[in-house]
């Protein structure tokens, strides 16, 4: 693989930064875009932009045509059995908000348990702390060790025939933690439970297969994915979509309205009221046909490299404590230096050029576990390179020498 090409595809990252070559190494939180995905977005908007699903005439049928060629894309990259199993969201965020308030208000009772883990991230946990509070359900998790691996000790008591959905991240983007999918999901089936994968920080990073996983619902965001941001998808297997009443009400996901009543279309439309956002879908299915062209092996396996770069030379700094597991991990390193605040570190990196980020990774109940105000990140992508890394340890020694 020629990584240096890849990266030119990149122009964003082609610009110096407080008068340094910029290293992005914030793309836990956004990665950056290929000029084919704003290519395919000018092209919509230049040529083809109509709505959706309404018109008979030539723009419309095009952008139509688009959207629903995307669609049919997001299906084929993880797996699902069919296209009409993938619901465009905003993101991840509203994935995990659509199934708690359909599937789970329609199903869950007061003597059910949700099952979630120490290690989720926000819009892991709020959702479900709020459907709790509706409908008398327990909450429970499966605490974090401190290597930053889940805890599997008492799994068979955590997760028994009370929990109704068992809901964990794939990968940790606080501790870069790669949790074992398969294995948790065929235990939560084996006790009937309905299972949710947050494939936020994993989708773009290493195949995922929904069929091979086993999973009921999978959420994740584009623009973790070299897509635009402000769309995401969301995955649930068509048994479970069928029985699963509609969210929000509007155009598009209805099929007879009266003055009195309603009734509603299959899924996926059921799910996607009001006119979508028909750009963003397209360019996701853009950055799918990119990151497919380089593999999705490729770029596990670059990933992998980085992070392992990364763990070794950041080892030599002193005073440094980095969080998450010692082997295999997700292409991200959250690390804790006793010198310097991590609001510190991330603002005297970017006096460098360096762009990381720093604070709890909206993970609070995993920085409690962990005891920390909070970790500065640095999170990698497939283009980044070997020499960004050791200019990232370049910057750290030296932010030890101006705090010290
Ligand atoms: N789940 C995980 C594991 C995430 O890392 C994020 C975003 C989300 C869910 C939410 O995704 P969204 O696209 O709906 O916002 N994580 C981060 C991060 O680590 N830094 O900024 C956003």
């Amino acid at each position: 693989m020629d990584w240096h090409r890849i990266r030119s595809d990149f122009p964003v990252l082609d610009q110096q930064v407080n008068g340094h070559p910029l290293v992005y190494l914030d793309n836990a939180a956004s990665s950056q875009k290929p000029r084919a995905v704003i290519n395919t977005i000018s092209h919509y908007y230049e040529r083809d932009n109509a709505n959706v699903h309404r018109a008979l005439h030539e723009l419309s049928n095009r952008a139509t045509e688009a959207f629903e060629q995307a669609r049919k894309k997001v299906g084929q990259f993880i797996g699902a059995k069919t296209e009409d199993e993938i619901i465009f969201t905003r993101g991840t965020t509203e994935g995990i908000n659509l199934v708690a308030n359909t599937w789970g208000a329609a199903n869950l009772r007061p003597e059910d348990v949700i099952l979630y883990t120490g290690m989720e991230h926000h819009s892991n946990l709020v959702p479900w702390q709020l459907l709790a509070q509706r409908t008398g359900a327990t909450l429970r998790h499966i605490p974090v060790l401190d290597d930053g691996t889940l805890d599997l000790t008492n799994i068979d008591t955590l997760l028994n025939e009370q929990v109704k959905i068992f809901t964990f991240v794939h990968i940790s983007n606080s501790l870069g933690t790669i949790n074992p999918a398969k294995e948790l999901i065929a235990k939560a089936k084996a006790v009937g439970a309905v299972t949710f994968l947050d494939g936020a920080q994993s989708v773009g990073h290493l195949p995922v297969n929904v069929q091979d996983l086993g999973c009921d619902f999978l959420a994740f965001s584009s623009h973790k994915m070299c897509g635009p941001t402000g769309i995401g998808a969301l995955y649930g297997r068509m048994e479970l979509l069928e029985k699963m009443p509609p969210w929000h009400g509007g155009g598009e996901m209805i099929f007879k309205v009266s003055l009195e009543a309603s009734t509603y279309k299959d899924p996926p439309h059921r799910f996607e009221a009001g006119t979508p956002d028909i750009s963003g879908v397209i360019g996701l299915g853009a950055a799918i046909d990119y990151l497919q062209a380089i593999g999705m092996e490729n770029i596990h396996r670059h990933d992998a490299n980085l992070s392992n770069h990364a763990v070794q030379q950041m080892r030599g700094i002193p005073g440094i404590r980095i969080l998450g597991p010692d082997g295999h991990r997700g292409s991200l390193v959250a690390f804790h230096l006793d010198f310097a605040h991590p609001h510190d570190v991330v603002e005297f990196a970017n006096s460098h050029g360096v762009a990381m980020r720093g604070g709890h990774h909206c993970t609070q109940p995993l920085m409690k576990r962990f005891q920390m105000p909070g970790t500065t990140r640095a999170s990698f992508y497939f283009y980044n390179t070997l020499e960004e890394i050791n200019r990232l340890v370049e910057v750290l020694h030296a932010a030890r020498k101006f705090f010290t």
